[in-house]
């Protein structure tokens, strides 16, 4: 096992990571901006070092000062934790040739993924279900794309090859529109991305968004640690994920879990992995694998009774995984939100220093957060203060556990989207489960109406 670790990343997710060094006996380092020498993840850790000033373009994306500091304290791996550089196949692999562990996959495998639509190609081909569509990219003549528009049946989404996330997609509903949204999202793709690559898929109108966490060893052996439901988001930001995903009939559920197992087999995977699905009149359809951690992690976590970030370094120290498939028992449900320093209507951004802070407790509450009273939320990162996640044994239990924790919640000083967690719980349609990707903001725009 590792020794020494670095984290290459801030916030909640430096604690967490920080945390499961700890009780495994590992020293970790961490690295941090000058806007984040006073968080508590600093202080923690056992050697920190300032990589650079507050733009994350001159510090958490600063590669050589990263791998320098790893050099620097003598870290064996490096974990990049999500975001910054947790997917970019160039620093997995400068982090290789310097000769310390990455801790996800191999380069190759997050090159594979990066391009959605050779990610798409290796799933199909490994037999995970995909949203109909063509193979590979969309040719250059207007003819042909107008052929496949035909063949698939408005409407169609032109998604670009380099993008994901909800970065450079287009719905098309008629043949008039189809040229031109095909010409904009190339032209934005190769601004975007450095690549004009553009693909064609049958528009799913109303679909859930589910994702299966995987992990893999460097031994073949894979797992499937069930499956989460994201549905709850805005502009492509999940606020609210729950495990299990509701309303998914359990034969399905082991289907589709089995399949991304075998695909992980099939392509080799290593390391923790999900794949995102788009569900829909019972059916799921791969859209993009992420090959991360992810924020909602912990959920997985409450029902699986595993350590994800754990066994992340385990397998990547090239440790064999010891849990076999069976004994990955789903047991009650998990519901986290994602708490943000921003206003809970408009969304814009409420940096600032918290002035009073009272985090919630008591039986099936976890809390993942940096915060603490007195710290000051720096304008430079995303607004994720942290996670309230409640834990049941049924979904109902777990939502009224989470009812009472955001009750206790208290956040001064700064604006937080507690309050709209608060209505979100009480919400009627999310009660019963189900709700689709469009579910929020459509219930947003009808509050605005409304006054
Ligand atoms: C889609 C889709 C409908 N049909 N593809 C958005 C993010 C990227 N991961 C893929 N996305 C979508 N792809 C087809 N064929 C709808 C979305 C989508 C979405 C997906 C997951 C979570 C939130 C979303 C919000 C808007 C659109």
């Amino acid at each position: 096992m590792f020794e020494k670790i670095l984290i290459a990343n801030r916030g909640e997710v430096a604690l967490r990571i920080q945390r499961a060094c700890r009780e495994m006996g590992i020293k970790t380092v961490v690295v941090h901006s000058e806007a984040d020498a006073e968080a508590k993840y600093v202080r923690l850790a056992d050697e920190s070092v300032c990589i650079g000033p507050a733009p994350s373009n001159l510090s958490y994306l600063n590669v050589p000062a990263i791998i320098a500091a790893a050099e620097v304290t003598d870290a064996e791996a490096i974990h990049p934790g999500y975001g910054f550089l947790s997917e970019n196949a160039d620093f997995a692999e400068r982090v290789e040739q310097s000769g310390f562990t990455f801790i996800g996959p191999r380069a190759a495998t997050i090159r594979l993924m990066g391009d959605k639509v050779s990610a798409k190609n290796a799933m199909k081909k490994a037999g995970i279900p995909v949203v109909p569509g063509m193979d590979g990219a969309l040719p250059e003549e207007a003819k042909e794309a107008v052929k496949l528009a035909r063949q698939i049946g408005y409407p169609v989404i032109i998604k670009a090859a380099g993008g994901g996330g909800g970065r450079g997609m287009r719905v098309v509903h008629t043949e008039a529109a189809l040229m031109n949204a095909v010409n904009t999202t190339r032209a934005e793709a190769q601004a975007a991305f450095g690549n004009p690559s553009v693909y064609m898929e049958k528009y799913l109108e109303k679909p859930r968004h589910i994702e299966i966490q995987v992990l893999a060893d460097k031994h073949r052996n894979a797992l499937y640690l069930g499956d989460r439901d994201c549905s709850m988001q805005r502009r492509h930001q999940k606020i609210i994920e729950e495990a299990p995903a509701p309303l998914i009939n359990d034969k399905a559920r082991v289907r589709i879990g089995e399949r991304c197992v075998e695909a992980c087999r099939k392509i080799s995977y290593e390391g923790a992995g999900t794949f995102e699905f788009l569900y829909e009149g019972g059916e799921f359809y791969f859209i993009e694998m992420n090959t991360r951690l992810q924020v909602e992690h912990p959920v997985t976590e409450l029902v699986t009774g595993l350590d994800i970030v754990q066994l992340q370094i385990r397998v990547a120290a090239g440790e064999k995984l010891l849990i076999r498939q069976k004994d990955v028992v789903l047991k009650g449900h998990a519901i986290e939100c994602r708490i943000n320093a921003e206003d809970p209507y408009k969304f814009t951004p409420s940096p600032g220093r918290i002035t009073s802070l009272h985090m919630p407790g008591g039986p099936g509450i976890r809390v993942d957060s940096h915060a603490y009273a007195n710290y000051f939320v720096p304008p430079n990162y995303d607004s994720l203060l942290g996670k309230i996640i409640a834990y049941g044994d049924t979904r109902q239990q777990a939502m009224a556990r989470l009812q009472i924790a955001l009750s206790e919640t208290v956040i001064e000083g700064i604006k937080t989207n507690v309050p709209l967690h608060q209505e979100l719980v009480r919400d009627a349609a999310f009660q019963r489960g189900g709700t689709s990707i469009h579910y929020l903001e459509e219930r947003l725009a009808k509050l605005t109406r409304a006054g």
